[in-house]
């Protein structure tokens, strides 16, 4: 027996979903517009397992955010601080070196490396970091800095953004991370982070990025001052570059937390939001491999939801995230490998342990 949907205006979606065909960007603005919260998450489960089945992926990880110290001062930001004030930081690689193996950096298989743009660090402190890290944790895949500070970096290095990443290549980078994208519309850049680059140069940014042979992933920022048509036209504007590189793994739609940001007037993100802009990304995304729920954001218990709302990835076991926190996040900063495959079996689906790119695959049997 078909769905029977409560929002008639999901049925003519629903017949795209199931022969597999392209959703338009009005689609996308239907789906986020919706109330019927559990016939878009139909509709995303059908997209969901025709791509990932059941398996459900999560990575053995740990964060590092080397400096909160950072030239700009974006309005959803609490992590990013200036020089002098209270609570700011700058890890010296030595730090950076002994937090990483404090995190028995020879057992996890990724490091997430983020931090804010920092007025004086050289180039050479980010390609000693690498060169660091790869000497001591030579099975440790390194993805980090996003494609802000990829061209901050390339400003500092003084070389072309290409040239910039071929260093870091050479140096240990193994691919980048999806942040720093928030909503490409200008309209919304505007008003939460007028300072920083445009929607168009994150994706320039991206676009070299594959161009050079490295994959990285994608994000958009939720539940601000955005309209479902820009969550819409973000999503199509990534899709369109997927389409012309194959570079993006995966999709992490991150959820908006106010606190001690200057936007906290803003009330923090619904549950139901939050499963809505899984399930649309899913929809929207179907030249992209993955979606991933981040836990760290949106509590373990959506997570473990979004499962059946188009997620087909729990993010892994990270250690020490300051910026969800930094602006509130009530989570834990670790989630044990034993609860998160529990999470993913009492949800009906498969777990499997991953590498960054998804390339070594363990599944898991019984309790680890
Ligand atoms: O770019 C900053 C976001 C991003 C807030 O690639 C905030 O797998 C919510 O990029 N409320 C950094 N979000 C984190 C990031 C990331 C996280 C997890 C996985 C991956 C991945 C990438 O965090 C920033 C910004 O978009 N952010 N402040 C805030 N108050």
């Amino acid at each position: 027996m078909l769905f029977e949907f409560e929002d008639k205006a999901l049925d003519l979606i629903a017949d795209k979903v199931r022969a597999g065909a392209r959703l338009s960007l009005e689609d996308g603005v239907t789906l986020f517009n919706s109330h019927d919260l559990l016939g878009v998450g139909h509709l995303a489960n059908i997209a969901r397992e025709r791509i990932n089945g059941d398996n459900t992926y999560f990575i053995h990880n740990r964060h590092i955010n080397h400096t909160n110290i950072c030239v700009h001062s974006c309005r959803f930001c609490a992590f990013g601080t200036k020089r002098g004030r209270d609570g700011a930081y700058e890890k010296s690689l030595d730090e950076i070196f002994a937090d990483a193996e404090n995190y028995e950096g020879g057992k996890v298989s990724e490091f997430h490396i983020v931090g804010g743009l920092h007025p004086d660090f050289p180039f050479a402190y980010y390609v000693g970091m690498l060169r660091g890290l790869k000497e001591r944790f030579p099975a440790v895949h390194i993805q980090a800095f996003t494609a802000v500070e990829l061209q901050h970096l390339s400003r500092v290095a003084g070389l072309s953004l290409r040239d910039t990443l071929t260093v870091l290549r050479d140096a240990g980078l193994g691919s980048i991370p999806g942040g720093g994208a928030e909503i490409f519309a200008q309209r919304v850049r505007r008003k939460i982070c007028g300072e920083k680059i445009n929607g168009e140069e994150w994706l320039e940014v991206h676009e070299t990025v594959h161009s050079v042979g490295l994959k990285s992933n994608a994000t958009m920022l939720y539940g601000h001052v955005e309209t479902a048509e820009e969550r819409a036209d973000h999503l199509a504007r990534l899709r369109e570059l997927q389409d012309r590189t194959g570079g993006f793994v995966t999709f992490i739609p991150l959820a908006f937390h106010p606190e001690n940001t200057r936007m906290d007037h803003i009330p923090p993100t619904t549950g139901a939001l939050d499963l809505k802009a899984l399930a649309c990304s899913r929809l929207m995304l179907d030249n992209f491999p993955h979606v991933k729920a981040f836990w760290i954001m949106i509590t373990p218990k959506i997570a473990q939801l979004s499962l059946s709302f188009g997620a087909d990835d729990m993010d892994g076991t990270v250690v020490e995230e300051k910026i969800v926190h930094a602006a509130g996040a009530a989570t834990d900063q670790i989630f044990h490998k034993n609860s998160i495959v529990e999470m993913i079996r009492e949800a009906g689906r498969k777990p499997m342990e991953r590498d960054t790119l998804y390339e070594e695959l363990q599944e898991c049997g019984g309790i680890v």
